[in-house]
């Protein structure tokens, strides 16, 4: 099974530099990187060990101001390598970066030792014993990039985490938390990250969300080589043609249609490192927003984003201000507006307790609360919505076709209304009147475009382009002055009216299907 590894630690403590002692790639890419001589952004190698067992190195940055990218290229590994220079020992990114592992609940791994050809056995020795107090149960292996001692070792060690490793079986939806999005010439739009659950193929169709765009993928990579299916697990390339490259970015999510409903809400069971204030940063995936913290209970929050994330049900959350405050497991990505301690009691019980609609075995379940909160919803949308159109769009969730049996609502186009519920003029009455009063051959503005709709159904008035409208008689009157072959020029003499007023005429003759444009001249269509 593949697994990826991520590196952690203090700025400067050895992270690059050992994965390309370990992988032979240097994963600073940008200038900026080597200029300053620290890592900025992620970083990846792929790396095999003798055994055979096939990692994906992540390489992450140590400085303080980047422990957000940290935590997004923590989000999906399996194991982790912390890096601790032998001679400075832990320093705070040292604990802030385990603090992030354990809340994302990576447990296995192994910590290096790095520089250990610049201090001397006692220093060594003391570092040894404070890396195995700070991470138990870890092996400590001390290395040197610059003389090569203990890679073979910290390799053994790698291999040996990797092994104790136990991923749940990630079938299932596709899951991709996008972590960079490149353009490659010829190639278009590429994305990368780690395939949390389910498989991507060449021709898949796939959602691009929180926005909700529907993608073909093109060809799928992993590590460089194309690939007929990418596994969960795997560090993943794909092409998306047709998305331009600011389309997509860091924490948008590839996923199955209809698998994922966003979440602006998330009930999480909490793990605090101290006091958790009502306002944090969220870490989701490779995404972060803003957040409110609603406490229910000691351990219980629920979590209101500014943003959506594309949240499953135990998913891990960090939360930090400037620095990690906490973190939480999702109990319920799409829990009910009350933060209710109860519920949160029953969800942690695991009696899935279901409120918004979530798949189970492909039909859509939800709970009669939230029903009844959507019917609620829809029905003071419509009871505040235009007289001359009193309905609510279709609500946008994949599972809104399922739910619509069940609302009471009469679905006419797109939009839903109470059944049997007609246009009514309202207050409006006079505003229509006066508006007719208007009308003639001479294209008037119409100010309230509901009206004019509303109108020009009832039969009381044509619309044409650039928010106008004219007479119905005037439209009669111009469509009897047609004829084969008739020019602009002689359109706008038979009607005695200007060259503007009679191209909007004919345009919207044109777009009735009485004429069509042939050249300087308009053909009459037979109906
Ligand atoms: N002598 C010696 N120097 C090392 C060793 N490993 C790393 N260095 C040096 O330590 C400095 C920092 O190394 P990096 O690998 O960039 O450190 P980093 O942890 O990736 O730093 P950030 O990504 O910015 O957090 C560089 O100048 C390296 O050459 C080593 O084993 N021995
Ligand atoms: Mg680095």
């Amino acid at each position: 099974m593949p697994l990826t590894v991520g590196t952690a630690g203090h700025i400067d403590h050895g992270k690059t530099t050992l994965v390309e002692a370990l992988t032979g790639k240097n994963t600073d890419r940008l200038p900026e990187e080597h200029e300053r001589g620290i890592s900025i952004d992620l970083g990846y190698a792929p790396l095999e060990l003798p055994d055979g067992t096939q990692l994906s190195v992540v390489d992450v940055p140590g400085h303080e101001r980047f422990v957000r990218t940290m935590v997004a290229g923590a989000s999906g590994i399996d194991l982790f390598l912390l890096v601790v220079d032998a001679g400075e020992g832990a320093r705070p990114q040292t604990r802030e970066h385990l603090a992030i592992l354990r809340l994302l609940g990576i447990e296995h791994g192994v910590v290096a030792l790095t520089k250990a050809d610049l201090v001397d056995g006692e220093t060594l020795e003391l570092a040894h014993a404070e890396a195995e107090e700070l991470v138990p149960g870890a092996r400590v292996v001390a290395t040197s990039a610059r003389t090569g001692a203990g890679l073979d070792e910290l390799r053994a060690a790698l291999a040996e985490a990797a092994a104790r490793v136990e991923r749940a079986p990630a079938d299932g939806p596709v899951r991709l938390h996008v972590d960079r999005s490149f353009t490659l010439r010829g190639i278009g739009t590429v994305v990368t990250g780690t395939l949390w659950s389910g498989s991507i193929g060449d021709g898949d169709e796939l959602r691009l969300e929180p926005a909700g765009r529907t993608v073909r993928v093109r060809s799928v990579q992993v590590h460089d080589r194309a690939v007929e299916r990418a596994e969960a697990g795997q560090r993943v390339a794909v092409s998306l043609p047709g998305v331009e490259r600011r389309e997509v970015r860091r924490g948008d999510v590839l996923a199955s249609a209809g698998a994922f409903t966003p979440s602006f809400r998330l009930d999480v069971a909490l793990d605090a490192l101290g006091e958790i204030p009502s306002r944090v940063q969220l870490h989701h995936g490779t995404a972060e927003t803003v957040a409110r913290v609603v406490r229910a209970g000691e351990r219980h929050a629920q979590l209101r984003l500014a943003q959506p994330v594309i949240a499953a049900r135990g998913d891990r959350v960090v939360l930090r201000t400037a620095t990690t405050v906490g973190g939480g497991v999702v109990l319920d990505p799409a829990p009910p507006r009350h933060a209710d301690p109860a519920r949160f009691d029953a969800l942690e019980r695991g009696e899935l307790l279901v409120h918004a609609p979530v798949l189970v075995d492909g039909e859509w379940r939800w709970s009669e609360e939230w029903l009844d909160e959507l019917r609620a919803e829809l029905e003071r949308t419509i009871d505040a919505a235009d007289p001359l159109d009193p309905g609510v769009p279709l609500p946008a969730g994949e599972w809104a076709r399922a739910v619509l049996p069940r609302l009471g609502l009469e679905l006419r186009g797109a939009k839903l209304y109470r059944p049997g519920a007609a246009a009514e003029l309202g207050d409006r009455a006079a505003a229509a009147a006066e508006l007719e009063a208007r009308l003639g051959v001479e294209p008037v503005r119409v100010e309230d475009a509901a009206l004019g709709r509303y109108l020009e159904e009832q039969g009381r008035l044509v619309r044409v382009g650039g928010g106008l409208a004219i007479a119905p008689d005037a439209y009669e009157r111009g469509r009897e002055a047609l004829f084969d072959g008739i020019t602009l020029a002689q359109f706008r003499d038979a009607l005695g009216v200007g060259r503007k007023t009679a191209q909007l005429y004919l345009e919207r003759y044109d777009s009735d299907g009485v004429t069509r444009r042939v050249g300087d001249g308009r053909v009459l269509r037979r109906r």
